[in-house]
């Protein structure tokens, strides 16, 4: 699991607003439509379900990012929710958020980021959320992915929730990871749900028989222009970015990729109660 940098999440929340647009050109659909639609939930339940949510920085392993806990409070806000940053950290953060009576938690250390709802017990990982999240976006980019031929780059809990997701919407689903037995431990545990995916071992082979691609690795530039085509989808999750610089000139809104976004906007509305 990458860990992110002050780089990669101190503009997000002055550029929400652009992101947005921008990802409503990409895929037809608003951060909130992606997140509800990742999460099985309806888009408007934000406005009806009114949970106060709170953020805690945590100092502990490498200790705080600056401008993370900033970044998911801006996101959450913009989807409409009340999410404040708590003033204190750690466990005195833990105790200030019970104390001003917040619903649902965001914290994150250097192994787990979670949202939890403490009226429900429900959690969203960050993981999961975000590789459903993207598949959410991936869908409406290629009008649905019903038999439609997906590799996935990654088979850690970004690439895991993104092939459990794309085999429910209909995709045939292939594998590639740089640790085969990362990819054939993937391929059992999908066949226990009864979903068949093709676990690959050569990457270039796999390279070029796919146009539909979901980067959920943290390897960089390993996706070339000799790659990309016109009808090249790419979901990319992975952080830093796999698609060549070369590569990125021949994608026009055929690219789905930040740090932070759609997975915190899925993790909210996964732990969200459905309205009545
Ligand atoms: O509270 C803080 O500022 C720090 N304890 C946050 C540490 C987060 C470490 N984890 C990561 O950077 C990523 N796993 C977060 C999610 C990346 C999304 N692709």
């Amino acid at each position: 699991m990458t860990r992110l940098k002050q780089n990669d999440v101190i503009m997000i929340p002055t550029a929400l607003e652009e992101y947005n647009a921008e990802l409503v050109r990409i895929t037809g659909c608003s951060l909130r439509e992606i997140a509800a639609h990742a999460a099985g939930k309806g888009a408007s339940e934000a406005s009806t379900l009114k949970p106060r949510v709170a953020v805690i920085p945590m100092t502990c392993g490498q200790g705080i990012i600056e401008g993370f806990v900033e970044s998911v409070a801006s996101i959450i806000c913009f989807l409409g929710f009340d999410a404040v940053i708590t003033k204190s950290r750690d466990a005195g953060g833990l105790a200030e958020a019970v104390q001003n009576g917040s619903e649902i938690l965001f914290m994150a250390d250097d192994d787990r980021f979670v949202a939890i709802n403490l009226r429900t017990g429900k959690v969203s990982d960050n993981g999961d959320a975000t590789g459903k999240g993207y598949v959410s976006g991936l869908f409406h980019m290629c009008d649905g992915l019903e038999s439609k031929n997906v590799l996935v780059f990654g088979a850690g809990p970004v690439g895991s929730s993104a092939a459990l997701a794309l085999k429910r919407f209909g995709a045939e689903v292939s594998i590639y990871d740089i640790d085969l037995s990362a990819s054939r431990l993937l391929s059992k545990k999908l066949m226990n749900q009864g979903y068949a995916i093709k676990v690959e071992t050569d990457l270039n082979e796999a390279l070029g028989s796919h146009n539909i691609l979901v980067d959920a690795c943290p390897s960089a530039d390993f996706i070339m222009p000799q790659h990309i085509s016109e009808d090249t989808m790419i979901a990319a999750p992975g952080i830093p970015l796999g698609v060549q610089a070369a590569g990125l000139a021949k994608l026009s809104n055929q690219l789905l990729h930040d740090p932070l976004q759609i997975g915190v906007a899925t993790m909210i509305f996964d732990v969200l109660e459905c309205s009545p």
